[in-house]
């Protein structure tokens, strides 16, 4: 008798072990927009990854879809310098937008300034952006600069997300404190979840959380 090969997993594939949701479905990029007049049309809901350059924004959307390399990821700071959209078919329609990072101080100054005003005003004014993830940096908690676009999303109404990343580098006992000590920040940020998401690209923790928490938000829409 024969012996069945398994067909090999492919970046494309349904996955049937998971819940069936946008993260089973496949995605592709749709553009990347160096300043807001390159903005797709208004229309399906929008979810952006906030943070400083380097927190795992890029690697954090590759974990979501499960498909490494859909979104560049790098070593070297400040690389991105556009908003990139990837789609999916789900219903309603909604796209994950990955940003360029914030606190990027090595670049050319005027670079800094065009990329962070680009930040800037997509979180103040994109009227269909319905959630931001804003991550952290699980070893280095929060920065002056993300109080400054936490007060910003505080101002616009957006309400957001804080995202923990990188939780493979550090002990449970320091991921403990600095998830105590982030929630204690929140407090004073009317437009923050008061509970936040500790995850790692690297080995997968908190992924279902995530993904749980962004099909959430998308039925009480649908
Ligand atoms: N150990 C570990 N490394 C990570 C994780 N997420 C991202 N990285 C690494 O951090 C660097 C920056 O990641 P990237 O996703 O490009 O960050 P971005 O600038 O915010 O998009 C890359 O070298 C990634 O491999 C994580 O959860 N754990
Ligand atoms: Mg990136």
């Amino acid at each position: 008798m024969p012996i069945a090969v398994k067909e090999p997993r492919t970046d494309q594939m349904v996955h049937e072990d998971a819940q069936p949701g946008p993260f089973t479905r496949p995605w592709r990029f749709l553009k990347s927009v160096p300043s807001l007049e390159f903005l797709p049309e208004m229309g399906p809901f929008e979810i952006a990854l906030a943070g400083r350059s380097n927190v795992g924004k890029s690697s954090l959307i590759n974990g979501l879809i499960r498909r490494n390399g859909l979104a560049r990821t790098s070593n070297t700071p400040g690389r991105t310098q556009e908003l990139n959209y990837f789609l999916t078919d789900w219903q309603p329609p909604f796209y994950l937008v990955d940003m360029p990072g914030y606190g990027f101080a090595k670049a050319p100054k005027e670079k800094v300034a065009a990329w962070t005003g680009l930040v800037k005003d997509y979180l103040r004014g994109r009227q269909t952006l319905v959630r931001v993830l804003l991550l952290i940096d699980a070893r280095h908690g929060l920065k002056a600069v993300d109080g400054e676009i936490m007060k910003l999303l505080d101002g616009a109404g957006v309400t957001f997300l804080v995202v923990l990343t990188k939780a493979d580098k550090i002990t449970p006992k320091a991921l403990a404190h600095v998830v105590t000590a982030t929630e204690a920040a929140l407090k004073s940020h009317p437009a923050a979840f008061p509970d936040i998401l500790a995850t790692s690209s690297e080995t997968g923790l908190g992924m279902e959380a995530l993904r749980t928490a962004i099909t959430a938000i998308l039925a009480e829409r649908a």
